[in-house]
């Protein structure tokens, strides 16, 4: 019976190490290049369904690698492809892009390359310099949105395969 006891008392607490060690990692994964990435087109993307302020959003797809950045969705095509990635994840996910007019006001760029390419809901964008920063909307069909510093949102990151 002691011994029985012993063993119970070892393996609970086995258990409760085991548990303790995995919840100080629930908020630092280590960071793996691109684990859970979909290709598409010469791209590989990445949801990251935790929310972020734009800049820390930014800075997860930087740290995958020096070619990894936020989504750039160039065309009606890849805006229709990554709503059908995000759809698997939920109908109510509301990701970074990264669509900014941050360095100068209305004039859209992707990173250094200036947009071709809009999806935004109607009246969007209305946040002249208040909203720099963009959200693709899954509850509004893949709809862009411009908004307002301190928002929280999950990220979509995108690397190329092949360069252009
Ligand atoms: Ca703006
Ligand atoms: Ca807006």
């Amino acid at each position: 019976m002691v011994l029985l006891s012993v063993i119970v008392y070892l393996v609970l607490n086995g258990i409760a190490t085991t548990t303790k060690i995995k919840g100080n990692f629930h908020c630092t994964k280590p960071p793996k290049e691109c684990t859970d990435c979909v290709e598409w087109n010469g791209s590989l993307y990445n949801f990251i369904n935790t929310t972020q302020s734009y800049e820390n959003s930014s800075m997860i797809c930087q740290h995958k690698s020096n070619d990894t950045h936020l989504v750039y969705i160039e065309s009606k095509e890849e805006n229709e492809f990554v709503t059908r990635m995000l759809a698997t994840f939920g109908s109510r996910v509301t990701p970074w892009i990264g669509l900014s007019d941050g360095k100068s006001e209305g004039n859209w760029t992707w990173g250094n390359h200036r947009a071709e390419y809009f999806n935004w809901d109607h009246g969007e964008p209305n946040g002249e310099r208040g909203e720099n920063n963009v959200i693709i909307n899954l509850v509004h069909d893949g709809k862009w949105y411009d908004v307002p510093p301190g928002w929280h949102c999950p990220t979509v990151c995108e690397k190329k395969l092949h360069a252009r």
